[in-house]
């Protein structure tokens, strides 16, 4: 069974990405923050990735890294260069001084969250990100990129949607993944004999995309859900929004500066910094 790093595990996709994975792998969960493993198949190691050393010691002798560590949403410049600029450059390196070929890097729909909604796009088009955020994550595919042909590294990158049991809202419709989805993408990602390069779409088969994901296809992707059968719902709840955030991809992304962070401190630590 391959030994598989999956950074940031304590986070949302991490959390679903777990529960999928069980028993197809074994894990080594890694984040900031504590988790408790769930079975004999899970190993937990606290790192800090921003620090080289920790990320040499977590990717020692794992067979493939799914890094999802990092600050999830639009914020401050200073934990974006923390977590997404830093912290994503020492697991590729850390990996490449460990030898391990194999990294799938969740970058986002915010990489090329300005482009317009009427717009369908493939992976070959050029990067249009939305925030800080959005040029971290294209930093980390550009990253990849440099790795894969100087390094010959094997480097998989998913523009993930959003990653939720069901879809939340109108724009999510677009970019809905659900967990199995997310997990059946992850596992070409780690299995697929022929990856040098790519980039894919992280989305479910939804009616309403805005992605040509034939790349995916390419390679094996056959998603099984689609939002649309919760569209009627999701519809009836919808508010309207901020005229910007109606016209791009990327939503609040594109007009805000800080969006919540569902990965912020722990709620103990939240109180203290108050
Ligand atoms: C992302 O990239 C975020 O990590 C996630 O928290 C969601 O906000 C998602 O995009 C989205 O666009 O819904």
């Amino acid at each position: 069974m391959k030994t598989v790093l999956i950074t940031g595990a304590a986070g949302d996709v991490g959390s679903h990405l777990r529960r999928e994975l069980a028993g197809r792998y074994r894990l080594r969960l890694s984040d900031l923050r504590p988790l408790t493993p769930a079975g004999s198949d899970e190993k937990f190691m606290r790192a800090d990735v921003s620090r080289m050393t920790d990320a040499l010691r977590i990717t020692k002798g794992v067979d493939a890294i799914v890094h999802l560590g990092g600050y999830s949403v639009e914020g401050p410049w200073e934990p974006i260069l923390k977590a997404n600029i830093i912290g994503c450059y020492n697991v590729f390196e850390a990996a490449r001084r460990n030898g391990v070929k194999r990294i799938l890097f969740a970058t986002s729909n915010h990489a090329v969250g300005f482009y317009r909604r009427e717009q369908r796009i493939d992976h070959r088009v050029y990067p249009r990100p939305d925030g800080r955020y959005g040029v971290s994550k294209v930093f980390g595919e550009m990253l990849g990129s440099l790795y894969a042909d100087k390094y010959g590294m094997e480097v998989f990158c998913m523009r993930i949607g959003n990653v939720n049991p069901a879809p939340i809202d109108r724009r999510r419709l677009s970019i809905w993944l659900s967990p199995r989805d997310l997990a059946q993408l992850v596992t070409i990602g780690i299995e697929h004999p022929e990856i040098r390069f790519e980039i894919v779409y992280g989305t479910s088969a939804n009616t309403r995309t805005w992605y040509d994901n034939s790349n995916a296809a390419r390679l094996g992707y056959r998603p099984e859900d689609n939002s649309e059968a919760y569209a009627p719902d999701v519809l009836a709840r919808e508010k309207p929004g901020h005229p910007q955030g109606e016209i791009y991809q990327g939503g609040l992304f594109v007009h805000s500066e800080e969006v919540a962070n569902p990965a912020a401190l722990p709620r103990r630590a939240r109180r203290r910094k108050r």
